[in-house]
């Protein structure tokens, strides 16, 4: 008999992954209350297709036929987010919470457990309640936002913490500052470019919202450990985005420049939360806008998370030169210096399918960081898919390519290098609201006819469940 060609940890956990304002609408049922990408969504020109987060894809009414696909695709978890805005309506410490978002997400999690399928929740993904962006300015204001951030977790581990094992914090802090703050494409939508904004200022504005994020996740993780984990025995950690960075050739300065298009991408929260430093590059290039913390707040950032929590979708070749700072002064192309493509194209312009570069960040992190990693996001936007008739879009190649690829680069990942990887969650689960772009940006496992919000699996979809994640051949012993 041939030896088993690769091995998972047997708690490894995969399934798919969606966000709250992605997928939920009902925006104003129950009782919640407005978030900033309600707001933001709703300014005609935010949203390419001029569409906003108000039904996405129906997905909190129309759970439980979600929850009945989740459990014919046989995922063995569920990576979800909770509404700040359904729970806290208002969102401060003071305000009251509202027993009907408990309920729906109480609901929500019993319905998961009894197929059998693990929630795995984020606190926080991109849906600041706008009570607070209007009260004192959001993730502007750190001793505000860190107290009533702390303040809503804290509901939330008590609410669900005795069914809720895996929490992520924060979800991608460098699209929340510099996306939401710097270029003002992402909501609250501020940036120094006033054709965009009134109001804001991309020099400084982004590096004070990373600073607020990483000082109130790391208050929420101190939260955690002393006043829920020794009874819940649950695991805590940050999510964070970031590619792959290849050097375009081998020249020393593009060299130099793939490390510093990591620094700021990834090492800008990374290195705080498991090193306690920042990267040195961010300071000699940002000198005295970035703001730094005290020692005593240092106590409590470093070390703040239980893994490394890693969304990843493509790998850039990185150049030196430049001006664009929110990429550390480098800039990025697709395109080899002999003229080729890294990878098949996406939707998107920033993505193009290069499952090497999976494995080489998956290693890169795991010797920096030293920490498990848990694959929290990973998909592809096949290119035209908007456009094509559903028997088309179904037999979606360009993705199943690309989930064939960061598949195998996975194993090999965990078998030949012997880094510690515990799951994998490919976004998304379904089409839906995927913020500037709107609807017309598909990155779902499941195709969803916004007209009459029925679902159909893809072949991707097909092609993830037939990975034999929990063959007995992928076990270990251990
Ligand atoms: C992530 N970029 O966002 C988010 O966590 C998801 O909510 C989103 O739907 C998914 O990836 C697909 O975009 C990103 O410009 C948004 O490099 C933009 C970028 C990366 C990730």
């Amino acid at each position: 008999m041939a030896a088993p060609a690769s091995k998972l940890p047997k708690d490894f956990l995969w399934g798919f992954a969606t966000a709250a304002f992605q997928i939920e609408g009902s925006t104003s049922v129950d009782g919640r209350g407005p978030s900033i990408w309600d707001s933001y969504s709703r300014i005609p020109g935010k949203t390419l297709d001029g569409r906003s987060g108000d039904v996405a894809t129906d997905s909190y009414r129309l759970w439980k036929e979600d929850q009945a696909l989740l459990a014919e695709y046989g995922v063995k978890a569920y990576r979800f987010s909770l509404s700040w805005s359904r729970i806290i309506p208002l969102g401060g410490r003071n305000d009251p919470v509202n027993p009907q978002g408990i309920k729906f997400y109480s609901d929500f999690i019993d319905g998961l457990l009894e197929k059998g399928i693990t929630p795995f929740v984020t606190l926080y993904h991109w849906d600041l309640p706008q009570a607070l962006h209007d009260r004192y300015g959001g993730w502007l204001n750190k001793d505000e936002v860190v107290k009533d951030y702390t303040r809503y977790a804290k509901v939330c581990f008590e609410a669900f913490g005795d069914r809720v094992k895996h929490w992520l914090t924060i979800n991608e802090p460098w699209c929340v500052s510099i996306l939401g703050y710097g270029r003002g494409v992402f909501a609250p939508g501020r940036s120094s470019d006033r054709s965009r904004s009134l109001e804001g200022d991309s020099s400084t504005e982004p590096w004070i919202v990373g600073h607020s994020i990483i000082l109130a996740h790391a208050h929420v993780v101190k939260a955690y450990r002393e006043e829920f984990k020794s009874k819940q025995r649950g695991q805590i950690g940050i999510t964070l985005n970031g590619d792959w960075e290849m050097p375009y050739d081998d020249s020393p300065e593009n060299v130099a420049a793939a490390q510093h298009a990591l620094d700021f991408a990834i090492g800008w929260y990374a290195d705080p939360i498991y090193l306690g430093h920042y990267p040195p590059y961010m300071r000699t290039v940002l000198g005295n806008r970035m703001p730094d913390f005290t020692p005593a707040e240092w106590k409590v950032i470093k070390g703040s998370s239980d893994f490394y929590g890693m969304n990843t979708y493509t790998t850039n070749l990185a150049r030196a030169g430049g001006d664009d700072e929110f990429q550390g002064l480098v800039d990025y192309t697709f395109t080899r210096p002999d003229g080729s493509q890294l990878g098949v194209q996406a939707e998107c312009a920033w993505l193009q399918d290069y499952p090497d570069g999976f494995r080489s960040l998956l290693n890169y992190l795991w010797k920096r960081y030293k920490t498990p990693i848990f694959v929290t996001e990973n998909g592809f936007a096949v290119k035209g898919e908007n456009e094509m008739p559903i028997s088309k879009v179904i037999k979606d190649t360009d993705r199943v390519n690309y989930f064939r690829g960061t598949t195998a680069a996975l194993l090999k990942a965990i078998n030949e290098d012997g880094v510690d990887v515990r799951s994998y969650f490919p976004w998304s689960f379904l089409d839906n609201f995927e913020w500037a772009d709107g609807y017309g940006t598909r990155f779902g496992v499941t195709y969803v006819d916004y007209a009459t919000q029925k679902r159909y699996p893809k072949e991707s979809g097909k092609f993830l469940v037939n990975v034999s994640w929990y063959s007995p051949l992928y076990w270990t012993s251990a």
